[in-house]
């Protein structure tokens, strides 16, 4: 069925979570809904929060426009407007556009009669994002140790926090959060690549079949997941490196303030070494 007369046919009334029939209509591609409404109205009242920072603060220079968060003697109490608290309500207007971004996902999804597997991984970004804005910041005492929203003032807070625990490539869920992202690249191209090749085997030839997608993995490394499969191994990869992602950041002060070179010193206190005379 053509994608316009398919739109057509499943553009009905129904399915919404809150809202009845109010918001159930489309503008144009997009479907509005209750959490589309919220999401119009939570993202401008936020960009219009950051210009507003952005006019009291120094520059117009878009990579250097920066809204910092309170300053640490703040702790978790409400900052004044200029000190921080636009910052506060910026992060309470980014979580309601990012939820209800969500919400929307949910109604969209229950309108097609899909399974909610957008939604559900698009929640665990904004969950990484909560932890490093909300979870992080309320367990440490303090607001202020949530990230400027800045492009590049965000850059030298990862960079400073990096530092503070000495060396960030020693946190150990940092490394397993990084070996996923790069594995979700690596599981990305391989399918890219495969689909590509099956579909587009030269001029002339017959597109090829998942029976030839399988056979190709089982000829190099004796094994094939499948072409449901890789799909299920790519989601898991991703949602995995954005929930250890979230994991590193809050060890990082709560849990573990000291560097992160030294946490190794558990495998040289095991009790097997401590038994040898080491010269
Ligand atoms: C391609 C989908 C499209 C999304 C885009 C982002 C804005 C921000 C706002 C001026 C893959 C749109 C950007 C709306 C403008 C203001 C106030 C997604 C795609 C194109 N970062 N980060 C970027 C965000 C954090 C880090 C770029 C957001 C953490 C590093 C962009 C968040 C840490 C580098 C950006 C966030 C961190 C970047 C490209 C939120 C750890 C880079 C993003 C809400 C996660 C890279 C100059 C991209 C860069 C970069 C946005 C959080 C680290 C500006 C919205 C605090 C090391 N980040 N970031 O393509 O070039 O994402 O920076 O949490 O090197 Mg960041
Ligand atoms: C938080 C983004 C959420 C986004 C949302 C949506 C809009 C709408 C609209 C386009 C989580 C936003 C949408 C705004 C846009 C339109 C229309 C994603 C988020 C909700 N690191 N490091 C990570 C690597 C070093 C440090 C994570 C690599 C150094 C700190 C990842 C290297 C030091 C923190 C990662 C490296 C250091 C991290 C980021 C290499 C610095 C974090 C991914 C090769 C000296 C952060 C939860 C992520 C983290 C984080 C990778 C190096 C410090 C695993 C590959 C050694 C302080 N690093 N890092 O989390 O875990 O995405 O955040 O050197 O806080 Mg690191
Ligand atoms: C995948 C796939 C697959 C496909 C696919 C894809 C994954 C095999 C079948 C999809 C993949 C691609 C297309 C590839 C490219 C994608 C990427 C690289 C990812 C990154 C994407 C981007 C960078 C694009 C980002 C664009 C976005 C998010 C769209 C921006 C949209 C808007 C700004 C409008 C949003 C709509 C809303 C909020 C709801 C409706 C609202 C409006 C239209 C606005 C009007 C507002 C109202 C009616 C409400 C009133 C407002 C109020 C009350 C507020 C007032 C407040 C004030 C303060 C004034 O696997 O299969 O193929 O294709």
């Amino acid at each position: 069925m053509a994608m316009l007369s398919f739109e057509k046919k499943y553009r009905v009334r129904g399915g919404t979570l809150l809202g009845g029939d109010l918001f159930d209509f489309w503008l144009g591609p997009f479907y509005v809904g209750f959490f589309g409404v919220t999401a119009a109205f939570f993202a401008l009242l936020g960009t219009a929060l950051i210009l507003w920072g952005a006019a009291m603060g120094p520059t117009w220079n878009l990579w250097q426009i920066s809204i910092a968060p309170p300053d640490l003697s703040y702790g978790l109490r409400f900052a004044p407007l200029a000190e921080g608290g636009l910052w506060q309500l910026i992060t309470v207007c980014a979580l309601g556009a990012f939820g209800s971004w969500a919400l929307r996902e949910v109604e969209i999804c229950r309108k097609l009669g899909m399974g909610y597997h957008v939604p559900v991984a698009f929640s665990v970004a904004i969950f990484a994002y909560f932890t490093l804005v909300v979870i992080r910041p309320v367990l440490m005492g303090a607001w202020g140790h949530g990230f400027p929203y800045g492009i590049f003032s965000h850059l030298d807070w990862v960079s400073n926090v990096g530092y503070q625990y000495l060396h960030f490539h020693y946190n150990p869920a940092h490394m397993i959060a990084v070996s996923f992202f790069f594995t979700t690249t690596f599981a990305l191209s391989l399918h890219g690549g495969l689909v590509l090749s099956s579909t587009n085997p030269g001029r002339g030839q017959e597109v090829k079949t998942p029976e030839h997608e399988d056979t190709f993995f089982r000829d190099i490394i004796g094994y094939s997941v499948g072409t449901l499969g890789i799909h299920r191994v790519g989601l898991f990869l991703a949602l995995a490196s954005g929930m250890f992602s979230a994991l590193c950041i809050v060890l990082s002060g709560p849990f573990w303030t000291r560097g992160w070179p030294e946490w190794w010193g558990w495998w040289l206190n095991l009790p097997i070494w401590s038994q040898w005379p080491i010269a």
